[in-house]
């Protein structure tokens, strides 16, 4: 099995120790960042159709995202090294959270991640962040993107409520608000009229860039 696939294998298994060491091999075979980092993250939605399936409970869940972050760690300076051309650009401030009543952060973190070795300024609020503290940090930050993450259809609602609270505040055109996370959709996005939507973390900064007009 080469490490690559290890490496899904100790993610599902929940092995944070395995997944660092196979995302060191990884580094060391000279395996694409992304691609490594896109097959942990096709590894844990795997492990969600276990899970809705009951298959599996959330516990293996649990130990599985902290696998998942173990071998993010480990890819963060590749990932920094191989955008790193693109870091001569000016910091732009951008902030991101998950929406308020959705814990799932694996997703919203990845993005960060990109964001900052893509040459952005990020403050990460966390997740479950309620809409008004979102758009407070946002002015106080002094940032030009709001990120808002969500998986969940109970919560995708909260996406809409920071750009209706944006507009009943007078401050919508200042900021470019861009939506993802697994229960959206561009049309999601479009419908409560966000400034972009990405698929995943490699497209977030694509999309960034094209919002900026960088
Ligand atoms: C890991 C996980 C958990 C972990 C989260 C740990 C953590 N700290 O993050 C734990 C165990 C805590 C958890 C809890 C729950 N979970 Co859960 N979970 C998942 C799982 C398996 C994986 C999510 C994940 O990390 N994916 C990997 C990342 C890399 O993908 P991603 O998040 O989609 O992010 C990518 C893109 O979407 C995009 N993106 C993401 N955010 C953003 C933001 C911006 C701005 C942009 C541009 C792009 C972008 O880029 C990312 C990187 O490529 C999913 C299954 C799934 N199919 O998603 C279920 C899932 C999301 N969970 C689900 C549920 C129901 C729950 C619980 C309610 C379970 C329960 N009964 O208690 C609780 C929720 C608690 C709460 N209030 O939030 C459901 C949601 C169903 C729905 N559609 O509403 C899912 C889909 C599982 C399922 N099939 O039933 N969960």
């Amino acid at each position: 099995m080469s490490a690559i696939d290890e490496l899904r294998k100790a993610v599902i298994a929940g092995e944070d120790d395995a997944a660092q060491e196979w995302a060191q091999k990884c580094v060391a075979e000279g395996v694409n960042p992304m691609e490594a980092v896109n097959v942990m993250g096709d590894a844990l939605r795997e492990l969600g159709i276990q899970f809705q399936n009951m298959e599996v409970f959330l516990p293996e869940v649990l130990l599985a995202t902290d696998a998942f972050k173990a071998g993010l760690k480990v890819f963060e300076p590749e990932l920094a090294k191989a955008v790193q051309g693109d870091a001569k650009k000016e910091k732009v401030k951008v902030v991101i959270a998950t929406v308020k009543g959705d814990v799932h952060a694996v997703g919203k973190d990845m993005v960060a991640t990109m964001w900052t070795v893509a040459g952005f300024d990020v403050k990460n609020l966390g997740a479950d962040v309620d809409s008004e503290a979102i758009i407070k940090a946002a002015e106080d930050f002094g940032a030009k993107i709001i990120g808002l993450s969500a998986l969940m259809s109970t919560t995708i609602p909260h996406q809409k409520e920071v750009i209706d609270f944006l507009e009943a505040k007078g401050l919508r055109d200042k900021y470019k608000v861009l939506i993802g996370g697994g229960s959206t959709t561009p049309q999601w996005a479009e419908q409560i009229g966000a400034d972009g939507w990405s698929k995943d973390a490699v497209e977030a900064v694509e999309v960034a860039n094209r919002v900026l007009g960088l």
